[in-house]
């Protein structure tokens, strides 16, 4: 069938369906090329709708046959759908329908990985599995009975019978259809038992294929811990008997939420300390936790549309947010979360792909599983939370759950149970749901008879489609330290709310240093003129965390600013401030290795745009090997005594935030010392490593000095036909190999027997690494865009979501000078003007390029 025409969706259309459905039963008879999937649904006249013909989605179906109370009808069928006259009361409808999960390489419905079937149906893959009101209002209890000569058969909820080559699951909980799943495979479980707090028996499992069970235990120690805590900080208790999870090879996303069976990338469950490094057990620790929350802040209760994704997605990800700060530490989990934020929302944020937290257009959903919806989203339910307080939180959320379980809900009934639960009104807040663009605030401050004041200004730049923006109700934390660096005034949450506001503090004996954003309390770029001497000073005595390793950070930038455009040495000050900041035992481990590492190329790229100055790739890339440079001479002997220090011989490898933190602190010393010992310690870590985060580590290191070839090999050795750990050796290539030979590199990578392009795991490492090495990607000649290019041209017709997500390599093109914006705007020229290229990427590319 020919692809649906493209056809923009608009929140304002939405309209309630005409139908509510009572039951759902399916069955499945699974063949590779030839699954046969029989529908029985109840339907009955939905009260809250216009009446009318009965439309169900279907895409790539071919019907046998549909009754409807046993009688035969011959409904009106397109690319998107059919439509069928009904009967005006309730009636059953029954369809069987072909599909060929193994030919279906867009990993979009039901597929095959490696012999194991699965499906992904968020947003839209059900209607690829049988014809169906593929909407998310649309809930529904389903039962299921999978036929196939496979030996483990799973569904949603709980099974409820089985026999020889068939299994039957019976899910109580009404869902939308983007929550059902279906496995079946030759699996094996790592098994488990969960009590829930009112007594509940939960089966656990991890099911994997055959050889990876060890490497689960990490993922289902991850599962518990989630459970338990999503009792005590939610109050929110686990609703089935069993509750599954499956690691699939090939898959688009990280992971899928279905209701009792999640799907997972095999890369964010399986784990061991030779395969997996700190960070991957840390990611993996927040995934388990993010699909389990769902269950409740997406599962119970859902989405209206698409539009109001960031209500689930948003809130998921915050509260996976609070879990791994809590397992870990929240100034750490703080600082990462927004160097995660600038590096991927403020890019979307403030290029041509910007777009509301709740869009109000589309034309594919799947393009919108943004980190505006998923981060920025989150950032909102952080800021609500600090203006009602944590017990006005906690009151909005009971409520939440009391009104709206088991409903589809809008982000206008997310913020009616705050202002019900705390009596404020939300409506200048809701504009941070509607209006794109990264917030600048600018700060002055003046001092007299003992009355400080602190004056900003807000403003938010034009983005595609909202040329004039409103002032927004922004949260800012402040607190004020005397000049000798005592805290004279605690944090203090100033809601600003006009486009000019002054705020003063009185009573004070001498001009405070003012901390300003504590905690960053909002999503906004803050400007403020402020000499070296004073973030210096706050680099040494802030008491928010976060706004110390903020100081340094904004220090490092300057040093780099100037290194870029003037190119003048790096401040002494700053590398003694960083000397001293590193050799404080008090300190976190992971924090320091978060003081001492520096900005990204990107970062520096939008940070010299932004400051007026067209950024080099190069340029960029050689000034952050000076300061490196600078940083190992200077704080060279600190970085080998750290280096050795934090080396525990015979130490059995763990992956908890402790150790992770020294083992961080550990590499980024090495990764300095790397750039002055020609290698010498990477080489010998390399050699000696017993577990994969000091592997890669040493790899990093010896890739960044250009001496990995050795290393390369015996690595390719050791783990050749271990996927996951071979990802890791493309993507580290691609990504970290010497500008001038990046595309080279990444080309010869394309060309290796082990490049499984269809695997997106694989794909991702590679064009994805290319696309991360920002002076290799934007290489003058223009080789880096045309090798990506080629590659998501190819990969378009294969696996259209992920081509799509990955043309955002180019959405920063505006940013560069003439030469190279003539050589990606031909470039993405060239993509658009693909024969046959799917929606997907027709929407991507026409975004960035301005249409
Ligand atoms: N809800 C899924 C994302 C599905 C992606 C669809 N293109 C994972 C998550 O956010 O938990
Ligand atoms: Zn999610």
């Amino acid at each position: 069938m020919k692809q649906p025409a493209p056809q923009t969706i608009h929140l304002s259309d939405y309209r309630p369906f005409t139908h509510v459905i009572e039951s759902v039963h399916l069955t499945f008879r699974l063949a590779p090329k030839a699954t046969r999937v029989l529908s029985r649904i109840v339907f009955a006249p939905n009260p809250a709708a216009e009446p009318g013909a009965l439309f169900l989605h279907g895409e790539d179906l071919t019907l046998i046959r549909a009754t409807i109370d046993g009688a035969e009808v011959t409904p009106e069928i397109t690319d998107t759908g059919l439509t069928c006259a009904v009967p005006e009361g309730r009636f059953t409808w029954e369809a069987e329908v072909e599909i060929s999960p193994a030919t279906n390489t867009a990993l979009e419905g039901l597929y095959m990985s490696n012999g194991m079937y699965c499906t992904q149906c968020e947003a839209e893959g059900f209607r690829k599995i049988t014809y169906y009101p593929d909407r998310p209002d649309v809930m529904a209890p389903f039962t299921v009975r999978i036929e196939g000569d496979l030996p483990v058969l799973l569904s949603n909820g709980n099974p409820t019978d089985h026999g020889a080559g068939w299994a039957e699951w019976t899910d109580p909980w009404r869902k939308p259809s983007y929550l059902f799943a279906l496995v079946a495979g030759d699996l094996v479980a790592h098994q488990d038992r969960f009590t829930t707090r009112s007594g509940r028996e939960v089966a656990l499992n991890i099911w994997v294929r055959s050889g990876d069970e060890d490497k689960c235990a990490f993922a289902m120690d991850a599962l518990k811990r989630s459970m338990t805590w999503d009792e005590d900080v939610y109050g929110r208790e686990y609703d089935l008997d069993v509750f599954n999870i499956v690691a699939v090879d090939d898959f688009n996303a990280g992971a899928m939420e279905n209701k009792g069976l999640n799907v997972f990338n095999a890369a964010l469950v399986l784990a061991s300390p030779e395969t997996a490094t700190d960070a991957n057990y840390e990611r993996i620790e927040s995934v388990i936790a993010h699909e389990y929350f769902h269950n409740w802040t997406g599962n119970r209760i859902t989405c209206r549309d698409w539009f109001q994704l960031c209500l689930k997605e948003g809130l998921t990800v915050f509260r996976d947010q609070q879990f791994s700060g809590d397992m870990r530490s929240h100034a750490v989990k703080r600082i990462d979360d927004v160097l995660a934020l600038r590096a991927r929302q403020f890019r979307e944020d403030n290029g041509p792909l910007a777009h509301p937290v709740r869009p109000e257009s589309f034309v594919e959903v799947n393009n919108f599983y943004t980190a505006t919806v998923y981060d920025k989203g989150a950032e909102l339910i952080g800021m609500l939370k600090t203006l009602v307080g944590d017990e006005g939180y906690a009151k909005a959320l009971d409520l939440y759950f009391e009104r709206h379980d088991g409903h589809a809900a809008t982000i206008e009934d997310w913020l009616k149970v705050f202002e019900d639960a705390t009596g404020r009104d939300l409506s200048q807040f809701k504009l941070w749901y509607s209006q794109a663009g990264t917030p600048r605030v600018s700060v002055e401050d003046s001092f007299a008879d003992g009355t400080y004041t602190l004056t900003f200004s807000q403003s938010t730049p034009p983005t595609p489609g909202q040329p004039d923006k409103r002032p927004l109700l922004i949260p800012i934390a402040v607190g004020l330290l005397s000049p000798n660096g005592e805290e004279v005034v605690p944090t203090r949450v100033l809601e600003l709310t006009k486009p000019r506001q002054s705020f003063t503090f009185e009573g004070l004996g001498a001009r405070p240093v003012p901390s300003i954003l504590r905690n960053f309390s909002a999503p906004v770029t803050l400007r403020r003129e402020s000499s070296a001497d004073e973030r210096a000073f706050l680099l040494t005595h802030d008491t928010d965390p976060f706004n110390r390793w903020e100081a340094g950070r904004s220090l490092a930038k300057d040093v780099l600013v100037a290194l870029v455009t003037e190119a003048a040495d790096p401040a002494p000050a700053f590398l003694d401030g960083l000397d001293t900041l590193v050799r404080d035992d008090s300190l976190d481990p992971a924090f320091r290795a978060l003081a001492l590492s520096l900005p990204g190329q990107d970062d520096m790229a939008q940070t010299l745009f932004d400051a007026g100055t067209t950024p080099d790739p190069d340029r960029i890339h050689a000034a952050e090997r000076q300061l490196g440079r600078a940083i190992a001479g200077r704080l060279g002997t600190t970085l080998a005594d750290l280096y050795d220090a934090l080396h525990v011989p015979d130490e059995r490898y763990s992956p908890d935030a402790e150790a992770a933190g020294r083992r961080a602190l550990r590499q980024t010393a090495l990764r300095y010392l790397s750039l002055i010992d020609d290698g010498a310690r990477a080489k010998g870590q390399f050699e000696e490593a017993d577990n994969m985060t000091a592997q890669v580590g040493a790899l990093t290191c010896l890739l960044d000095i250009d001496q990995a070839d050795a290393a390369l090999a015996d690595f390719r050795h050791q783990w050749h036909g271990k996927r996951l750990v071979m990802d890791k050796w493309f993507g580290l290539q691609a990504n970290l190999s010497r500008p001038d030979k990046a595309v080279a590199v990444t080309r010869a990578l394309t060309n290796d027997p082990d490049f499984d392009w269809k695997n997106p795991n694989r794909f991702r490492a590679v064009i994805g690494g290319l696309s991360a090495n920002a002076a290799g990607f934007h290489d003058p000649s223009g080789a880096g865009y045309a090798l990506v290019a080629d590659w998501l041209i190819r990969l378009d017709p294969v696996n259209p979501q992920t081509a799509a997500r990955m043309t955002t390599a180019f959405e920063t093109w505006r940013r560069y000078d003439a030469d190279r914006q003539a050589l990606i705007g031909e470039t993405l020229e060239r993509i658009a003007a693909t024969p046959g290229l799917s929606r997907d990427t027709a929407e991507m590319v026409g975004r960035i390029l301005g249409r």
